[in-house]
């Protein structure tokens, strides 16, 4: 085990409703930036691994019982061969939502191919190479459609990017 991947986020939280899952805890230094996303915007998460080559059964059986569990969005990370973000979906009624993870080699071109060549019916919303940052953003939009409180935190959010922009721009006219 090279990373510690937290199997539940701190349980103090609100409800896990987002599932963070990747093929192996070497992906958790790039993943963690999307639990770090959900927590910043005030929604429960939780993250394991789930290999779809090395763990097939448990990572389908991960996958039929998601929204069971109460889950409403999965993010799932992989890198090389990235199957699982794929697999999952074509088990789970919920959106997925991909990151591709670079490795080595290849640059994460390879995991980016392998996530967003989904065939008709099979949908994963696949955001750019290491950007998990951008998965928990997009999982926390998709929750919002049907929770007030947590679009008006997506408001607020934007509005504080909107200043953070322009206070760069300021600096670089000076
Ligand atoms: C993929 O293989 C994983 O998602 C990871 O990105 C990659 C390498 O895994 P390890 O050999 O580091 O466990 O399935």
């Amino acid at each position: 085990m090279t990373e510690q991947v937290p199997a539940r986020h701190d349980g103090a939280g609100p409800r896990v409703r987002v599932g963070i899952v990747m093929g192996s805890d070497s992906d958790w230094p790039v993943m963690q930036a999307a639990g770090e996303a959900l927590t910043e915007l005030g929604v429960g998460w939780e993250a394991d691994v789930v290999s779809a080559h090395r763990m097939p059964t448990e990572m389908i059986a991960w996958g039929q019982q998601a929204h069971e569990r109460g889950l409403s969005v999965v993010i799932a990370g992989a890198g090389g061969a990235a199957h699982l973000p794929g697999m999952l979906a074509s088990v789970t009624p919920l959106p997925v939502i991909g990151v591709p993870v670079p490795l080595k080699h290849l640059d994460g071109m390879d995991s980016l191919l392998s996530m967003v060549q989904m065939p008709g019916g099979i949908p994963v919303a696949t955001v750019a190479i290491g950007n998990a940052r951008n998965a928990g953003i997009l999982a926390a939009r998709i929750l919002g459609t049907s929770d007030p409180e947590l679009q008006q935190r997506l408001v607020d959010f934007q509005a504080e990017l909107a200043r953070t922009a322009h206070a760069k721009g300021a600096v670089v006219r000076e």
